[in-house]
């Protein structure tokens, strides 16, 4: 009888479990992709690292594409924040072209927008 008692708990436990697996939940963590310039590896923790920012739960740019992937919660930050970080640290991206200031703080090896930096 008892066993029977058990059997019966942990079926009422599965069918709990199953039931919040399958109930909507607002979806509020987002995965996106945007265009951001850049030109080496530097760049690459430089654009990283602009996005450990609260609300951004993963960022990968990749080089050769020159896309960045974030995975973000929409109810901490937006859109439109994930591309002002990007071009603060002086990477342009498809939204926001980054200061001419910023940008030319940066190393020789990052300047982008330069077609000789590719070549030597
Ligand atoms: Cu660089």
């Amino acid at each position: 009888m008892k066993s029977l008692v058990y059997s019966f708990l942990l079926f009422s436990f599965l069918f709990v479990v199953e039931v919040n697996a399958q109930s909507p939940k607002p979806k509020k963590v987002q995965t996106i992709e945007f265009e951001v310039h850049g030109a080496c590896g530097m760049c690459k923790d430089r654009i990283e690292s602009a996005l450990d920012y609260k609300g951004v739960k993963f960022a990968e740019w990749n080089k050769s594409t020159q896309m960045l992937k974030v995975v973000f919660n929409t109810k901490k930050i937006q859109e439109q924040k994930l591309h002002e970080l990007v071009a603060k640290v002086g990477h342009d991206t498809s939204k926001i072209k980054a200061k001419d200031e910023v940008y030319n703080e940066l190393p020789d090896c990052c300047l982008y927008r330069d077609e000789n930096v590719h070549t030597h």
